[in-house]
């Protein structure tokens, strides 16, 4: 989350907190204190100790309050963890609370530690900053950088300052927005809360959750209860609440630690649907819809719809459900992917809204997957093993290529020798189809960074860009034609390169690199991994209008990422794409015909 609230959590937790910090939670916290410390530019050993601690926590399969509740001294058999995070993890699982952490973060001015949330700012550059500009927040910086100041600085220059007033930019478009997995995350840990509570009937998401926008202001649900007031002091008590904003009768608000706002809404059984449309908007959509209504002489709201008589008297006339109130307004049920004021109305009046849109249910396999061979933490063998747990068909093993070094990533050779392996091993695999492929890097000139003679060899080719983000729209658009024009790629992962809060898409002409992959049978990657939603949603619809087909992957570094997959289904379905449009809900044996070269 943006704009971490994090000395008014420290202080506010510990009277209200019940429950005990989850591993997630605690890694934060160590991430966190490894970040101040450096900036502090204290010894690097204890720094990378705290970041090596809270990446072993993020991996562990179990809760390190069970762990601590068999055996304290256990904790010490987690790799990284000696004696003294033992002792911090202690106090977390048993007061939800780390006064050396609280201690730390009042050692820094408000807003400060923001600037590491700044694209290409680490803590050293964020201390030099500090030390020799004065800056103090994001603000700070922002003004610095137009007085071009900071390009004067050793290390820096005009091109670093303009990257940095550019992602400044992003910082403050998504600044108090959460990504979509990390709100839907938090969202779905409080409804299971609330089912806990027999009380609790209907419960769902609404706003922009269920939509499924790329990032969320805050999160809204809506249930129905036989108890108001019992309710309401359940959903207060959600043992990560930070502060509770409102209590009321129908509507309550709580924040959570190292998270969101909550709203919940207690609706009556009566006009669920109503509500239910009413708060999943978009505003833009609800406001269309009012004014279709107006023009039937209806009155829409979130009780319902209704009828105005010549008296001016109400009469309720639709309501309960979702389809029964856009039937009265004459138009099909709108999924709520789509309700964003683009068109979709108009289809659902004409009944010609897409009739297969893709749902996670079609998916049969995952094409882009890293394993430790290059930078990810998986074996092949966790891969098959969650492959296998999620019903999977196939998978495709597709690590990276040399040029990034930063990844380990593989010449020829090794290349080669990798593909032979996980081939021996998916002989022994008896159900699942494994794939041996790879991520080949597209090198400024749009060449790839691997010979085709390797190439050749392979069952899938996806080509990426990792590098030079910033040519102009010309040659940026060549190199990624070029790439297309290899007979033997397959896929263009991520096309647009984009981060949602670090990074701008690459100045491309998307509809020539659509109608490109159009022409070589490519299909393009919903990339799902980190920050990326890549194809977006505006992008998805636009290529599909070209033609194009497309592939859903996690791109998972380590096999719970794998999970992730969801987020692309529902930015494919924001984007109007059907099952048949997606490549990996085809049979093995189809996804090998589209694949051949
Ligand atoms: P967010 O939270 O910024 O990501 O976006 P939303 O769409 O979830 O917006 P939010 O939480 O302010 O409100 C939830 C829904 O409630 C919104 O999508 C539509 C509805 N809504 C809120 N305010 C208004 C309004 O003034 N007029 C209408 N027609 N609908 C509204
Ligand atoms: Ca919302
Ligand atoms: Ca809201």
């Amino acid at each position: 989350m943006r704009g971490t609230k994090t000395e008014s959590r420290a202080t506010r937790h510990k009277s209200l907190v019940t429950k005990i910090m989850d591993n997630k939670e605690i890694a934060i916290i160590f991430f966190k204190i490894a970040d101040a410390l450096e900036v502090k530019g204290e010894n690097v050993f204890r720094v990378r100790a705290y970041r090596t601690a809270a990446q072993n926590v993020l991996g562990l399969a179990r809760q390190l309050s069970d762990v601590y509740k068999e055996d304290p001294a256990k904790l010490e058999n987690i790799p990284g963890i000696g004696k003294d995070l033992k002792e911090k993890i202690i106090e977390m699982v048993t007061t939800s609370h780390l006064e050396f952490f609280t201690r730390l973060m009042k050692e820094f001015p408000a807003g400060f530690l923001d600037l590491l949330d700044i694209a290409g700012l680490g803590p050293k550059k964020v201390k030099k900053l500090s030390d020799e500009l004065g800056v103090k927040n994001v603000n700070d910086l922002e003004k610095v950088c137009r007085q071009g100041k900071v390009a004067k600085l050793e290390g820096m220059g005009e091109k670093s300052q303009g990257k940095i007033l550019e992602a400044i930019e992003h910082f403050k478009k998504s600044e108090g927005r959460m990504l979509l997995p990390e709100a839907d995350s938090c969202a779905e840990e409080v409804i299971a809360y609330l089912k806990e509570s027999k009380n609790f009937q209907k419960i769902e998401k609404a706003g922009s959750l269920r939509r499924g926008k790329e990032t969320i202001g805050d999160i809204d649900i809506l249930a129905t209860v036989k108890d108001v007031k019992k309710a309401m002091d359940h959903f207060v008590s959600y043992p990560k609440t930070e502060q509770v904003i409102a209590k009321g009768e129908t509507k309550s608000s709580i924040s959570l630690r190292n998270g969101p706002q909550v709203d919940l809404r207690i609706i009556d059984e009566g006009c669920f649907g109503a509500a239910l449309v009413y708060f999943t908007g978009s505003k833009e959509h609800n406001i269309k819809i009012r004014l279709i209504a107006k023009n039937k002489d209806l009155k829409i709201s979130e009780y319902g719809v209704f009828s105005i008589g010549k008296s001016g008297k109400e009469t309720f006339v639709a309501g309960k459900t979702e389809e029964e109130l856009y039937k009265k307004l004459g138009m099909e049920w709108i999924p709520p992917e789509l309700r964003e004021s683009s068109g979709e109305i108009e289809a659902a009046m004409a009944g010609s809204l897409p009739k297969n849109l893709i749902e996670l249910k079609d998916i049969r396999g995952d094409l882009h997957l890293h394993t430790v061979n290059t930078d990810g933490r998986a074996t092949v063998e966790e891969l098959v093993e969650l492959a296998e747990e999620k019903g999977y068909e196939y998978i495709a093993i597709t690590d990276h290529s040399k040029l990034v070094r930063v990844a380990n990533g593989m010449d020829e050779k090794r290349l080669l020798e990798a593909v032979d392996k996980i081939r021996k091993k998916a002989a022994k695999v008896k159900k699942l189809k494994i794939l041996a492929g790879v991520e080949v890097d597209i090198l400024e000139s749009g060449e790839l960074d691997l010979k085709d003679y390797a190439l050749k060899e392979l069952d899938i080719v996806i080509a990426a860009v990792h590098s030079h983000f910033s040519l102009d729209k010309e040659k940026q658009t060549a190199r990624i034609l070029k790439a297309l024009d290899n007979k033997f790629v397959s896929i263009l992962a991520h096309p647009s390169g984009r981060l949602i809060t670090r990074r701008s898409a690459l100045q491309l002409d998307f509809t020539k690199v659509f109608e490109k992959a159009v022409q070589n049978n490519i299909f393009l990657e919903i990339n799902t991994h980190g920050e990326r939603i890549d194809l977006n949603d505006v992008n998805c619809r636009l290529a599909k209008e070209k033609g194009a087909r497309f592939v859903i992957n996690t791109d998972a570094h380590d096999a719970s990422q794998m999970g992730l997959l969801k987020y692309g289904i529902i930015t494919a379905r924001r984007g109007w794409l059907e099952k048949s449009d997606v490549l990996n809900t085809y049979t093995y044996e189809k996804v090998v015909k589209a694949l051949k070269k």
